[in-house]
């Protein structure tokens, strides 16, 4: 099969244009990437190009030993995917260490994956050990109404998810486990994948302070959904910080509530 023709190509590559439009994709920033499932690989692997040599990943990802991956571009624009796919983004093999990579498709007038590939891997590992396999996604967002946030809320884990989740009656239950909040670091690095997974841990959003959102998922579809729904939530924020602030909100007995009607836990932690 074509890999242009792969249903999770397709996916990958409407999410960028999806998301570029929603405007948290500048220039460069942001990236994606995904765990192609092994029936997906035996689909399009007659088109890998196993001749290019491995590189270092910058992290240790034993539990992804032998994985591919789909990933945008290092310095490629998000806005760019959807009219050449081929330059913009690649698929990747993880070694049998889970220490190196190599190109097996993609990225065709050269470059790099993402920048941000330890952080990728590492959360990517972390989940896919806590989803027992399920989750597939990882998403960075350079999110506007987030990131505004970041400046104004103290960075603590409880207060940025207790501030989103009054923000719109749904959120509770599209991330009930929460947001982490990432004081800021220099990007693209080990030691700021190291903190972003175990924020990845607990949660399936990370926030990275003055500079955008993670956001992990089972597939496409849902971890964009997630990544719109914070971002939605921290815009109301905003606006109703502009206007002055909060004059009434959703109670922690009215999250209860919300919890049992929807059958989802809310940590105790968050409803003080
Ligand atoms: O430019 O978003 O975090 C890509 C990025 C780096
Ligand atoms: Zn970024």
């Amino acid at each position: 099969m074509n890999i242009l023709d792969a249903e999770f190509v397709k996916g990958f590559i409407r999410l960028t244009d999806d998301a570029f439009r929603q405007g948290w994709h500048e220039r460069n920033g942001g990236n994606l990437s995904y765990r192609i499932r092994p029936e997906e690989a035996a689909q399009i692997n007659e088109n890998f190009d196993g001749t290019k040599p491995f590189v270092e990943i910058g992290a240790r990802v034993p539990q992804l030993a032998g994985e591919y991956f789909l990933v945008t571009g290092s310095g490629k624009y998000f806005r760019n995917v959807v009219l050449a796919p081929e330059d913009n983004i690649a698929i990747i093999e993880i070694d049998g260490k889970g220490e190196n990579y190599r190109i097996v498709w993609g990225l065709a007038h050269g470059g790099r994956p993402t920048s941000e590939l330890p952080s990728h891997l590492m959360n990517h590992e972390v989940k896919k050990i806590a989803t027992n396999d399920r989750h597939r996604v990882i998403l960075h967002s350079h999110t506007v109404n987030v990131i505004a946030l970041t400046f104004i809320l103290p960075l603590e884990d409880r207060v940025f998810t207790r501030e989103l989740w009054e923000m719109a009656t749904e959120c509770p239950v599209v991330f009930p486990d929460g947001v982490g909040v990432v004081h800021w670091m220099v990007p693209g690095g080990r030691e700021i994948a190291v903190e972003t997974s175990e924020m990845m841990k607990k949660y399936n959003v990370a926030i990275w302070a003055h500079h955008g959102t993670f956001c992990s998922g089972t597939d496409l579809d849902e971890t964009f959904g997630l990544m719109h729904t914070v971002e939605k939530s921290a815009e109301i924020l905003v606006k109703v910080l502009s206007m002055g602030g909060k004059r009434q909100t959703i109670q922690s007995g009215e999250f209860r509530e919300l919890a049992k009607a929807f059958n989802v836990t809310l940590p105790e932690k968050f409803l003080k």
